[in-house]
């Protein structure tokens, strides 16, 4: 089953309490205070993961509770810490605080993770609180509270083309024969439920397209499907609109086109304005070759970039894919950075903490201590590409690496803390 939206609850765990205890040994008849410290309670990550294609699972535990920390103990033994609870989700999910609404990370590459409910730290222990006039202090602090937070995950599938259209214009066929996706192909409207991914190797090209169910007149509203999985086509560079040109869906093709385009507009304007290509489908049939020329006359004449296909003969198929080639070559360096979250933005409760578990990134600060030559490590930093993930993050989070923390600045990693020692 696909499921592209959950919401879940997640907890952090109690710190473990402070002890009171005091020295007991044979022959030392007034002990000092010996009482540890508790453990920190577990904290919450999600982790983007390249091995999960759903939010399904997830969505079925409403509540994720991290394990509380361990209280202390005499002889100065401190608690254990509560283990983090990891949830993985799709790379491509994007996390929001369901009460605010605020966004609060876009896990957008495999083995990012992010805090999203931090454990509640431990409380001292007497020990920790004695001094030269209270020797034997009676006091210890309890576990705080772990952090706690409703959230909205929503998967905004990560695609380079998308393939939009009315019911049955031949979207799913045209994935199953460009790729190697094999979608559910049927004669009728709303055989495809929900959206496929497949990989396109084309020339010496390879892209990701993505197909979505069908979308019909008034989807704006609500009608069919709704424009539900139009959220997938988000983050596309390249939209192509199949228009059916043996069965239009309205009886014409230029009014299908239109619907689809008006509909494009009711869900966001930047949607409206990605590069696309129309496609006039099952050009084998009768009459649908009329059709298109007259269809491909009037894309000319409003200046609109169209190719006629049948997906049956693979006519048109590479003349086709040679121009999304072309668009997407044309896009690669307006790439734009994975969201625009943080930006201007209220400042969530607690400070955003990111961790990567990337093994390029812990290769890189093995091979390149940023403890030693913070330049190097920013100049391989930049080579890599991945300051455009870090560029989506809102200035002053933490960033994990292995066992190095770094505060980003917005502009780049400034170190903080590294194998436990402070900058
Ligand atoms: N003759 C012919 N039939 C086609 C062609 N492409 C698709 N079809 C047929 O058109 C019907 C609909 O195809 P689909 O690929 O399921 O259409 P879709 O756009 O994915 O439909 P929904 O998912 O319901 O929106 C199927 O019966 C296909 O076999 C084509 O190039 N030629
Ligand atoms: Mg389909």
């Amino acid at each position: 089953m696909f499921v592209d939206r959950a919401f879940i609850e997640v907890r952090g765990g109690r710190g473990g309490d402070g002890a009171i205890h005091f020295r007991r040994e044979k022959y030392v008849p007034r002990g000092g205070p010996d009482g540890g410290d508790g453990g920190d309670g577990g904290s919450v990550f999600l982790r983007a993961s390249s091995r999960k294609k759903t939010l399904y699972d997830v969505a079925l535990q409403p509540l994720y509770q991290a394990p509380p920390g361990e209280p202390g103990h005499g002889k100065k033994k401190h608690g254990a810490k509560g283990e983090d609870i990891v949830i993985e989700v799709p790379v491509g999910t994007q996390v929001f605080d369901a009460e605010t609404g605020e966004l609060l990370a876009d896990l957008m590459v495999d083995g990012m993770e992010v805090l999203v409910a931090r454990g509640g730290r431990g409380g001292r222990g007497n020990a920790s609180f004695a001094t030269a006039t209270n020797q034997a202090p009676r006091v210890a602090l309890r576990g705080e509270e772990g952090e706690a937070r409703k959230l909205r995950l929503e998967l905004k599938l990560i695609a380079d083309v998308g393939l939009a259209g009315l019911p049955n214009a031949g979207k799913s066929t045209l994935l199953s024969v460009v790729s190697d996706a094999r979608p559910r192909i049927a004669p009728y409207p709303f055989s495809t439920l929900h959206p496929t991914l497949g990989v396109v190797q084309h020339r010496d090209e390879r892209f990701v397209m993505v197909d979505i169910p069908g979308i019909i007149e008034g989807a704006s509203q609500g009608a069919g499907l709704g424009l539900e999985f139009l959220r997938h086509v988000e983050r596309v560079r390249v939209v192509l609109c199949l228009v059916d040109m043996a069965f239009p869906y309205s009886g014409d093709p230029w009014r299908d086109f239109s619907i689809l385009r008006q509909e494009f507009s009711q869900y966001s304007a930047s949607l409206l304005e990605k590069p696309f290509i129309v496609v006039g489908t099952k050009l084998d049939l009768p009459e649908a070759q009329t059709r298109w020329e007259h269809f491909a006359w009037e894309l000319a004449r409003e200046g609109i970039a169209g190719v006629g296909i049948s997906a049956v003969t693979r006519f048109g198929l590479s003349e086709l894919l040679d121009k999304v080639v072309e668009l997407l070559r044309l896009k690669q360096e307006e790439v734009p950075s994975p969201s625009s979250l943080g930006k201007g933005g209220a400042q969530g409760r607690s400070p955003r903490v990111y961790r990567f578990a990337s093994r390029f990134l812990e290769k890189l600060v093995k091979e390149c201590p940023p403890e030693k030559d913070e330049a190097s490590f920013h100049r391989e930093l930049e080579r890599s590409g991945f300051l455009r993930y870090l560029e989506a993050l809102p200035p002053g989070s933490t960033v994990e690496i292995g066992s190095y923390r770094f505060v980003w600045t917005g502009r780049g990693l400034a170190l903080s803390q590294w194998n436990g020692k402070q900058s």
